[in-house]
């Protein structure tokens, strides 16, 4: 368990995408070639948040020159349901509307400019009902999209009874959209008689392949799906990818030409849901060592209106409750609230974000009303080996306290904390405040079943490989890590492995590209298919050679060679040869996460194979005239297992905190009481940029022994350091009560720079 990252020899750093990305040559799905008769999609959605549908002018519509056909709920010849949890969620609209942007007409137009004035030529009647855009709201008149969850352990009601100190307060935070560079999109094809092939920009081809085929009124065989890459996902393709795919598909289907529908930046901002709002209610208890002695956090959460993956994501919030903290009585409930926005998602982090910044609220303030900082109460109730969960899983090779000491020692968190309080004392109008957040993520889906992944290698007679898995390519890098992943196992140059499209028809029955488990669920698929390869190479071999034990046989260097043998053949003679001897060189592989389980009944079990670590130390300057503020540093300590690529795990990192700066600091999603979405373009609603980075970005890898389930023991790195980013928030409540002792702290989520001017003068 040492940090060593300037010593270790570099490990490989691939990055199959990079070359393609910084010469334009990377195709996404509007790259695409368009087969001669496409027909382009669009969809006139409600501008009412809810209400009777009263009336449909088409008039003016049809008599568009160009418009092939306008598509209603009574066209589509199997069921008008896209509900992937609950069957909730109409594909379009039939009597009623819930959300401003819910689809309602699908037009079919010669072109793409066709069908934008056709959409606008369209009027409809909507009688409006009661608006429901606040959680709170939606609870107290019982509107659940699903049923309340809840997670206990121990006893808080007698542990409160042992508590020195109690504190109770509310926490909030926001939505955030998930700007993926590629707009949401598919493209659909005549694929002979019934049969249909869409390109869809999604994360789970399978929920396509499904959702398509339960609308359409086929069987799944019909309906291939395939996926080249995507511009991005971050969990909004993970369901919502599905109602295009379905739209353009059902294009086809009544019209038999192909169909494309790529959403503009603006439609997707409006049509599609966003990471969930969250409205909670805390109570932390201490004793006086400043143990947490019990924790009860009530959970608001705003799903929009219809389910998608809001009850998942209810699970999630549940289970990052106590983030890395050992909390023995816990008592959490969470409601999935029915709004009439558009529905929302998953969103890197998937409710645990929301989750963890509550607890954090709670140290924040039990901190702020004893007087202590809150490094104190965090740095005691930190996780060891052994903590149980509320969920009942107890921390195996647990690195919460390792992640903490060598983040404060190797960036001398003591100096920093003496010099920062030295230039508050010596500045009036510019503070600094310093936070530390620890993180603490489970890996794997929550939903146990979904823990499964294949790969399909075909060996080709020249001694070239084409590997095709379930994983989706969103520039997390997954694609290099499977092919290195088969290079490994073949011992073989990555220039002699091709990674194919994801494709439904080559792997099936996928589970999306999501939960952080893409690359350890793949890779150990796409490992048992080359192991088998390799057994029957190696069992050929041995005859060959007359050696008794495969175990000596080694694949390295694009060479085979038996450790008790003067024998050697290369890569090619040996696919060769093997060919002639008529060996199967394919082969399909299939994983599921041993060891894990959970009971929904007694919301207790086993559910993540193992969890991620890390601690990240923020420091922010705020000026305390205008309420600007700019982060000078973020320095971390990051628990990687083995990295198996280091450059793309760096990457994840430093996107996922700057993701989760953003979605904690200037990211503000803002509807008003009638559910209009009032910063619905990229104008008004602010993501991070160059400027808004922190200065300084240290990550220091903490080398670990990894875990057995995590892919060549190269722990998963998609979502956990999202979760740095809430560190950014209690650094400027740092930074503000160095100016104002007095301030309010709302904990109210972004902090934007109003925000920050109104506590500074509170
Ligand atoms: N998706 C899902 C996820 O369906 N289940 C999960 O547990 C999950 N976790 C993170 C991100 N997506
Ligand atoms: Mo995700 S939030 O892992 O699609």
């Amino acid at each position: 368990m040492t940090i060593n990252p300037k010593t270790k020899k570099k490990k490989n750093s691939l990055n199959i995408d990079a070359p393609l990305h910084v010469t334009g040559r990377t195709q996404y799905l509007d790259d695409l070639p368009e087969l001669a008769g496409t027909l382009y999609a669009k969809v006139y959605y409600s501008k009412v948040a809810h209400g009777i549908i009263k009336e449909i002018d088409l008039s003016k519509a049809m008599a568009m020159p160009g418009v092939h056909r306008i598509i209603s709920y009574k066209d589509i010849p199997g069921e008008n349901q896209i509900g992937g949890i609950i069957p909730d969620e109409p594909l379009l609209a039939e009597t009623e509307v819930h959300f401003i942007g819910m689809p309602i007409l699908l037009i079919i137009a010669e072109s793409e400019k066709i069908a934008h004035h056709t959409c606008e030529a369209i009027t409809i009647q909507i009688a409006e009902k009661e608006i429901i855009t606040d959680p709170i709201v939606a609870h107290q008149q019982q509107q659940y999209l699903s049923d309340p969850k809840t997670f206990q352990l121990g006893d808080t009601t007698t542990a409160f009874t042992n508590c020195s100190y109690i504190f109770e307060g509310t926490a909030e935070t926001g939505g955030q959209e998930h700007v993926y560079l590629e707009p949401q999109g598919a493209y659909a094809i005549p694929n002979g008689d019934k049969s249909i092939k869409i390109y869809s920009s999604t994360q789970g081809p399978t929920a396509v392949q499904r959702t398509v085929a339960r609308v359409l009124g086929v069987t799944m065989n019909q309906i291939e799906v395939d996926v080249n890459r995507i511009g991005g996902g971050f969990g909004g393709k993970e369901d919502q990818a599905s109602p295009w795919a379905t739209m353009v598909a059902l294009g086809t289907y009544l019209t038999n030409r192909p169909v494309k529908y790529i959403l503009e930046r603006g439609e997707d901002l409006q049509m599609t849901g966003k990471r969930n709002p969250y409205k909670s209610r805390y109570k932390i208890g201490l004793d006086n060592n400043y143990k947490i002695l019990a924790f009860e956090g009530q959970y608001f959460q705003n799903g929009g209106a219809a389910a998608d993956l809001s009850p998942a994501i209810l699970g999630r919030t549940l289970f990052h409750s106590t983030n890395s903290y050992y909390v023995p009585n816990v008592k959490t409930n969470a409601y999935s609230c029915k709004t009439n926005l558009p529905p929302n998602t998953a969103f890197r982090g998937f409710g645990g974000p929301q989750g963890m910044f509550v607890i954090e609220a709670a140290i924040h303030h039990a901190a702020r009303a004893i007087g202590v900082d809150a490094q104190i109460i965090q740095e005691r109730n930190l996780l060891e080996e052994g903590s149980e969960f509320s969920y009942g899983q107890k921390t195996e090779n647990c690195e919460a306290q390792n992640c903490w000491v060598q983040a404060k020692k190797n960036y001398g968190f003591g100096e920093r904390k003496e010099q920062v309080r030295q230039f508050n004392a010596t500045n009036k109008y510019i503070k600094k405040g310093l936070a530390l957040m620890p993180v603490c993520f489970g890996i794997s889906f929550t939903n146990t079943m979904m823990n499964n992944a294949r790969a399909l290698v075909h060996v080709y007679s020249d001694g070239s490989v084409g590997v095709s898995t379930g994983a989706i390519e969103m520039g997390q890098g997954v694609s290099s890590k499977m092919i290195q992943v088969a290079a490994g196992s073949f011992g073989i140059d990555y220039g002699r492995i091709k990674l194919e499209t994801t494709n439904t028809t080559r792997v099936a029955n996928t589970s999306p590209s999501a939960a952080s488990a893409t690359a350890d669920l793949n890779g150990k698929a796409l490992q048992d298919a080359c192991s088998q390869i390799l057994h029957r190479l190696k069992k050929m071999i041995a005859a060959e050679w007359k050696c008794q034990d495969l175990d000596t046989i080694i694949f390295e260097e694009n060479k085979i060679f038996a450790l008790d043998h003067s024998q050697e053949i290369q890569w090619e003679a040996l696919i060769q040869l093997a060919f002639q001897k008529r060996i199967n060189l394919s082969a399909k592989g299939h994983y599921a996460t041993p060891k894990i389980h959970f009971d929904n009944t007694t919301s207790k079990g086993h559910p993540f194979a193992y969890h991620v670590y890390g601690t990240a130390i923020f420091q922010s300057t705020v000026d305390c005239i205008r309420g600007n503020y700019e982060f000078d540093s973020v320095q971390i300590v990051h628990d990687f297992g083995s990295s198996m690529n280091r450059s793309v795990d760096l990457g994840q990192i430093e996107g996922g905190l700057v993701q989760g700066m953003g979605w904690m600091t200037m990211e503000e999603l803002i509807y008003d009481e009638k559910g209009v979405l009032k910063s619905g373009n990229l104008a008004n609603y602010k993501i991070p940029d160059i400027y808004s980075v922190p200065k300084e970005i240290a990550v220091q890898y903490l080398e670990t022994a990894g875990s057995d389930l995590a892919i060549l023991k190269s722990k998963a790195v998609g979502e956990p350091p999202l979760m740095y980013g809430i560190g950014a928030y209690f650094s400027l409540c740092n930074a503000i009560l160095a100016f104002n002792p007095k301030a309010t702290l709302t904990y109210v989520a972004p902090m934007t720079a109003e925000r920050v001017l109104m506590s500074l003068y509170s």
